[in-house]
């Protein structure tokens, strides 16, 4: 049976509190990780910013393993999608400082900047692809290469000395790194965004099996995937994702993604325990 995604507004206070109490039961009930009873005691501290409603993964409940990607897969790949010219305006939107509406926080850098110094020059901000794009040579047409969920704002040196290096843990400090490290072939994000980095990897994972015309992207265990459709490392994404729980910064950029842009959601920030459930 098709799921209908109920767009519910994001400013409905009342009803996104209550969603959240309905929504949150099902996880709460069935999952014994520590990372789900985190999350929801996350969410019932955040109130409304936690909300969505589980009618969306309907299909998906009470499923585990492979049966859960797959039903996952089929949920999240009914999208709109976005031109990369697109992409500038969407992120000031997704990303916008909480504390300064004309400002963007820069993902590894934690910079808050303004929205109108997007570019390519030196102390501009561009689009970062947090599933570098040369990992399955996706490149920047619609697609993986302009999925909101994966792309954040950062600074345009930072996201260079990233390039498409795999995720793990390790390395030295560099220029308006924020806390982020890097070495010879990795990167590890500064502690804030480790879960949103690993959140995202796992969205990708999910959304893109090959079906449509992309690579397959899956993550494992290597920092050496160069160009395969690979990301790295696993483990440590893991264990970021337990470390770093979705936050509130996080969950209304899924919100905002879902009503406003591409009208699909993020599980792994809807539902934590799932990352176990299926790696
Ligand atoms: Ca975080
Ligand atoms: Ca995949």
């Amino acid at each position: 049976m098709p799921v209908t995604p109920i767009r519910r507004r994001w400013k409905s206070l009342a009803l996104a509190t209550s969603a959240v109490l309905v929504g949150l039961s099902v996880p709460a009930l069935t999952a014994s990780s520590a990372g789900a009873a985190t999350t929801t005691g996350t969410a019932a501290t955040a109130g409304s910013t936690a909300a969505y409603d589980d009618t969306y993964y309907a299909d998906a409940l009470g499923k585990s393993g492979p049966a859960l990607k797959d039903s996952l897969h089929t949920i999240i790949s009914d999208q709109t999608k976005l031109s990369y010219s697109a992409v500038w305006d969407a992120l000031k939107v997704t990303d916008q400082d909480p504390n300064n509406s004309g400002n963007v926080i820069l993902l590894y850098s934690g910079i808050s900047r303004s929205k109108s110094l997007n570019g390519g020059d030196s102390g501009d901000w561009n689009r970062e692809h947090v599933w570098a794009k040369s990992h399955g040579d996706f490149g920047t047409s619609t697609g993986p290469g302009t999925d909101l969920h994966h792309l954040r704002p950062e600074d345009v040196q930072v996201n260079s000395i990233r390039g498409n290096k795999d995720f793990d843990n390790g390395g030295s400090s560099f220029g308006n790194s924020g806390g982020s490290l890097t070495d010879s072939d990795s990167f590890e994000p500064r502690d804030a965004v480790k879960g949103d980095v690993a959140r995202m990897i796992l969205y990708m994972a999910v959304r893109y099996e090959g079906t449509d015309g992309w690579p397959d992207l899956e993550p494992n265990d290597s920092v050496t995937n160069g160009t395969s459709p690979y990301h790295g490392r696993l483990s440590v994404l893991k264990q970021w994702h337990q470390e770093d729980p979705p936050s509130a910064f996080e969950q209304r950029r899924n919100e905002v993604i879902y009503d406003s842009y591409q009208h699909n959601r993020n599980p792994f920030i809807d539902h934590p325990e799932w990352v176990e459930s299926i790696w």
